[in-house]
């Protein structure tokens, strides 16, 4: 089937998030039927075996919504990509399943694609009216931050940490060779991609009601490894410098300590 450009596709990439998949859906539908807005769902699931596959053939004779799992494979980031090639329209709008994200905000999102110089769209939970739900742990709030702080020199964006997020296929097909490692998939398009005029749309994110966060201390050295490898993409320079400065230091230090 061609392509159809005003249409749009709706990646979700999941691990064990049965008991959110019918919310998810309803709520998703719900909105772009409102707003008259064609939209297909592909739910990319690592072989949760938790029941996510039944829940999504049972909402497919109600909705355009199908699985796609991908077995002895794991990560949110490929999961993705694979979104990606599973498509049926040219303009791709992503999101979390476990309602953290508000599906209600989509259109919002796809309006922002309808002009064409705009090549990608993500949510904000620090700018503008973008907020984050009273009962998210401190610490995710500083690690958050933290993140944000250290993507700045690549992305001058409030929220680049951000998995709800839209461009068209013409966008991510030119993108230099991606990487898809970790969770943080939106920074790897914004900066691969070479996307210039990005459009952010403030959200409110909500708690998690059901299953459980996959975040881990884990990702966060994976995030450390892919922001090393973006720098070098990006900003070599900066690399080399730094390298510079720490052998200099490190050498300094050791001849003020040697007799
Ligand atoms: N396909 C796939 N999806 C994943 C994987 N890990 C996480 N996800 C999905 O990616 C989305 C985000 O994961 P979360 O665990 O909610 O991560 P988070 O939102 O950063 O963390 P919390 O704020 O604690 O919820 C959810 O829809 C997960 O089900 C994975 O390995 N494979
Ligand atoms: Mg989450």
């Amino acid at each position: 089937m061609p392509p159809t450009l005003s249409a749009v596709s709706i990646i979700v990439p999941t691990f064990r998030e049965a008991p959110n998949i019918t919310p998810l859906v309803e709520r998703t539908f719900a909105t772009t039927t409102a707003a008259g807005i064609d939209a297909e769902m592909i739910i990319v699931d690592d072989d949760s075996s938790d029941g996510t596959e039944a829940v999504v053939e049972k909402l497919a004779s109600r909705f355009p919504v199908r699985v796609v799992v991908r077995r002895g494979v794991r990560g949110l980031s490929g999961a993705v990509l694979r979104g990606f090639q599973e498509a049926n329209h040219d303009r791709f709008v992503v999101l979390d399943a476990d309602l953290q994200h508000p599906p209600e905000m989509i259109p919002r999102f796809v309006e922002h694609l309808d002009d064409p110089a705009c090549d990608f769209v993500i949510a904000t939970r620090y700018g503008g009216t973008g907020a984050i739900a009273g009962d998210w742990p401190i610490g995710r709030r500083l690690a958050s931050c933290l993140a944000t702080i250290l993507a700045r020199p690549l992305v001058s964006l409030s929220d680049p940490m951000s998995g709800f997020f839209a461009l068209r296929r013409g966008t991510w097909e030119r993108a230099a060779e991606l990487n898809p490692v970790g969770y943080k998939i939106a920074l790897e398009l914004l900066v691969k991609c070479g996307c210039k005029n990005v459009a952010e749309v403030p959200i409110e994110f909500a708690s998690r009601t059901a299953g459980e966060s996959k975040a881990s201390f884990r990702e966060g050295l994976r995030y450390a490894n892919h922001l090393l490898r973006l720098y070098w993409f990006r900003r070599p320079g900066l690399v080399v410098a730094a390298l510079i400065v720490t052998v200099v230091v490190a050498g300094a230090t050791l001849a003020a300590f040697v007799p």
